[in-house]
């Protein structure tokens, strides 16, 4: 049975597409324009909420980036992409996990919405402002963490690093580059040096 992936170009399904390249898992990537929606109506009778991604692996669906790639390394694993549940790091893991996502993706939508998704009329320059602040306030805990470490989980990469990683190329493309203090920039620049980051960020 075939991992069949839908995706978008540097969407949030760039997590779960990174963690299949980097696994060296076959699988079927279904790339479509965004927002699928609009773009292909049929999308939703796969995903109702017409939100990307969306892995299908059998009976299984999950449309939840961050989700998919747990599902991926314990699933497909082992992998040293997963930390285990018993080293020490398996808590923080978690944390970075959710926090990718529901903590620091979250806002950026708000701006990409409010700058660019919108019709001209509108948008709203104070709610992209505030949610652009609330967004790099949060974000201190990447330069707190990146000071200390070279990868945010048990000195080697994994996931989290994926799915907070994402988090910096959407600050890229929504140019906030406030995003990149000293010790972000650093590990920026040297997770995006992987072969399988730059093969998931040009499909
Ligand atoms: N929490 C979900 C959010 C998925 C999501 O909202 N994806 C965005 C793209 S990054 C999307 O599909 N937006 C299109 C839309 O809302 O129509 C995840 O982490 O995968």
């Amino acid at each position: 049975m075939t991992l069949k992936l839908y995706h978008c170009t540097r969407a949030r399904s760039m997590r779960p597409l990174w963690t299949l390249i980097e696994m060296g898992l076959p699988h079927e990537l279904i790339t479509m324009p965004f927002p699928p929606r609009v773009t292909t109506r049929e999308y939703l009778q796969i995903n109702p909420l017409g939100t990307i991604p969306c892995l299908i692996d059998g009976d299984v669906k999950m449309t939840e980036s961050a989700g998919i790639c747990q599902y991926l390394v314990d699933r497909y694993g082992p992998s040293e992409l997963a930390v285990r549940v018993d080293e020490p790091d398996y808590g923080a893991y978690l944390n970075w996990l959710h926090r990718s996502d529901a903590t620091l993706t979250f806002p950026q939508t708000l701006v990409l919405r409010y700058t660019r998704l919108e019709p001209e009329d509108r948008r709203n320059p104070q709610v992209a402002g505030d949610y652009r602040q609330w967004f790099l306030s949060r974000l201190r805990s990447l330069e707190k963490a990146t000071a200390e470490r070279e990868y945010l989980c048990s000195n080697r990469f994994t996931i989290a690093d994926i799915c907070v990683s994402y988090v910096l190329v959407l600050a890229q493309s929504l140019e906030i580059h406030e995003a990149f203090t000293p010790h972000v920039q650093r590990y920026w620049d040297h997770i995006t040096q992987r072969p399988g980051f730059q093969e998931a960020f040009k499909l």
